[in-house]
C-alpha cells in the first residue's frame, strides 16, 4: 500500500508532503511530550505562533487553539467546551444534576464524531437531531430552525435545551459546506453554540478564490475544527480544534495534576503549560512539521497547493461530464470539494442510463452498488488504482475519488477513468 501514490484516491489524507516527512523525522528523534513547556520549550512556541495565525485565518481576534490526536477529538474537544459553558455544573456533578436534556444538531451527511462526542460527553446519541441536507448536501437552515422549536416545544417529563449547532464545511462523501452565515443567525436567534466542522474543507480558507463563498461567517462561530493533515498535506496526524473565546479550554478540562502543572515554577510563565487544556494527558509534537511546512510554502504557496487540487479535482469533474460513452454516471455535477462522486457502468446495463449526468431506476442503482463494491476488489487485487466507495442515506454504493495529493496531474485522472473501465469490462 503506497498512500502517496499518485493512483491512490481513496481518502482524505493522500500525498507524502517531503517538508513535513522531515519535520516528523526531527520530531522523532526529540521525543518529547507536548504537556509542559520546561520539556518542549520551542515546540510549545511553535504551537502558539501556528495556532494563532491560523485563528487569524479564520478571523478570530484573540481566542485560544489546541492540537489534538484526529479531528474526532477536535470535536469532542467542541462538544466539550459547549457544554462546559452551557451546563458548567456537568464537570463536577456530571450530566444527572441537570433539569433538562441538552440537544446537539448537524447536519444528515455530518460526519459521525459529533454522536461519538454526545456520547463521551454523556449526552447520548440520541439526543443528536439530524437535520436535512438538500440536494448538494448542505444543511438547510429552515429546517434547523424547524427541529430546534420543535425542541424547544417538546412538554415530555424533562425539557430538552438545545444549545449545539455543528456546521460542516467539507463534508466527508460529497464534500458539500452548509451555509454558514443562515446557520449562524439561527444560531444567535436562539443562543447557541456554532461548531464548524472543518476538518476535511478547511484548507480552502487559505484560497481566496474558493474560501469566500464558502466560509461566509466562519469568523462567528464559537469553535472550529480543521485538520492540516487533510487537504494541506501535512503529514499524519495535525488536527487542530479552535475556541473563540480565550480561557475555555482550560477551564473546561483543567485538573491541576500538581506533579506536572506546579502552579509555582519559578523559570517560566506557568501559561506556557498547555498539558491541562485536554482531556489527554501525554500529547504529540504534531506542531513541527506543520509549521516547517509553512516556512517553506508561506501563504502563497499553501494557496498555490491547495487552488491546484481543486483545478485538478474540476478537471476529473469535466471530464466524467464530457465523458457521453454510458461509462459514468456523475452522482453531484458540481463539487464544492475535491471529492468526485460517480458510478461506473458495465457495458451491459448502458442502455437503460440516459445520460452520464441523470441518475438510473433504483434497480439499476442497486446494480451498480453492487457492481462498485466488485470493482474495488478488482482494483485492491491488481494494485494499479485505489478508490473508496460507500452508500449514502438511499442511494447504494458509489464510487468517491479524493484529490487531495497535489501529486495527481491530469494523466492520473485520465489513467484512473481508463484503468476503471479496463477492470471493469467484462
Ligand atoms: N475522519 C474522516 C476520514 C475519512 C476518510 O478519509 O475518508
Amino acid at each position: 500500500m503506497n498512500q502517496g501514490h499518485p493512483h491512490y484516491l481513496n481518502q482524505l489524507s493522500c500525498g507524502l508532503d517531503l517538508v513535513s516527512l522531515a519535520g516528523e523525522w526531527v520530531t522523532a528523534s526529540a521525543n518529547t511530550n507536548m504537556f509542559t513547556y520546561e520539556i518542549a520549550p520551542v515546540f510549545i512556541l511553535l504551537e502558539n505562533v501556528v495556532l494563532r495565525k491560523m485563528r487569524e485565518v479564520i478571523g478570530y481576534k484573540g481566542g485560544d487553539s489546541i492540537l489534538c490526536p484526529g479531528g474526532t477529538v477536535s470535536n469532542i474537544n467542541a462538544v466539550l467546551c459547549a457544554r462546559y459553558k452551557h451546563f458548567p455544573e456537568c464537570k463536577t456533578k456530571g450530566v444527572h444534576g441537570l433539569p433538562c436534556q441538552p440537544v446537539l444538531f448537524t447536519s444528515e451527511h455530518s460526519h459521525y464524531s459529533i454522536k461519538t462526542a454526545a456520547s463521551a460527553a454523556g449526552l447520548g446519541t440520541d439526543n443528536v437531531v439530524e437535520v436535512k441536507t438538500d440536494a448538494k448536501g448542505k444543511m438547510i437552515p429552515e429546517e434547523l430552525e424547524k427541529q430546534i422549536v420543535a425542541c424547544l416545544n417538546y412538554e415530555g417529563p424533562v425539557k430538552k435545551k438545545p444549545f449545539f449547532v455543528n456546521c460542516t464545511c467539507g463534508t466527508t462523501v460529497l464534500g458539500a459546506f452548509d451555509p454558514v452565515e443562515p446557520i449562524a443567525n439561527i444560531c444567535a436567534k436562539y443562543g447557541l453554540w456554532l461548531h464548524i466542522d472543518a476538518a476535511w474543507g478547511g484548507g480552502l480558507l487559505l484560497s481566496e478564490k474558493y474560501r469566500a463563498e464558502r466560509f461566509l461567517g466562519v469568523e462567528r462561530a464559537d469553535s472550529v475544527t480543521w485538520n492540516p493533515h487533510k487537504l494541506m498535506g501535512c503529514l499524519l496526524q495535525c488536527s487542530t480544534v479552535h475556541l473563540k473565546e480565550d480561557g475555555i479550554l482550560m477551564n473546561c478540562n483543567q485538573m491541576n495534576a500538581e506533579y506536572l502543572f506546579q502552579d509555582d515554577k519559578q523559570y517560566y510563565d506557568c501559561r506556557f503549560d498547555t498539558g491541562d487544556k485536554v482531556i489527554q494527558c501525554g500529547r504529540h509534537n504534531d506542531i513541527f512539521k506543520l509549521w516547517l511546512m509553512w516556512r517553506a510554502k508561506g501563504m502563497s504557496g499553501f494557496r498555490r497547493h491547495i487552488d491546484g487540487l481543486m483545478a485538478t479535482a474540476e478537471y476529473m469533474t469535466e471530464q466524467l461530464k464530457a465523458d457521453t460513452s454510458g461509462r459514468f454516471v456523475l452522482l453531484w455535477p458540481e463539487p464544492e470539494c475535491v471529492n468526485i462522486c460517480f458510478w461506473y457502468v458495465p457495458t451491459r446495463l448502458r442502455s437503460s442510463i440516459k445520460s452520464n449526468l441523470t441518475w438510473p431506476s433504483k434497480p439499476v442503482q442497486q446494480d451498480l452498488g453492487r457492481i462498485t463494491a466488485q470493482l474495488k476488489s478488482r482494483m485492491m487485487n491488481t494494485g494499479t488504482l485505489m478508490i473508496n466507495y460507500q452508500p449514502q442515506g438511499d442511494t447504494p454504493n458509489f464510487f468517491r475519488a479524493i484529490i487531495s495529493n497535489p501529486a495527481v496531474g491530469r494523466d492520473d485522472v485520465d489513467f484512473a477513468l481508463a484503468e476503471l473501465d479496463r477492470l471493469g469490462h467484462d
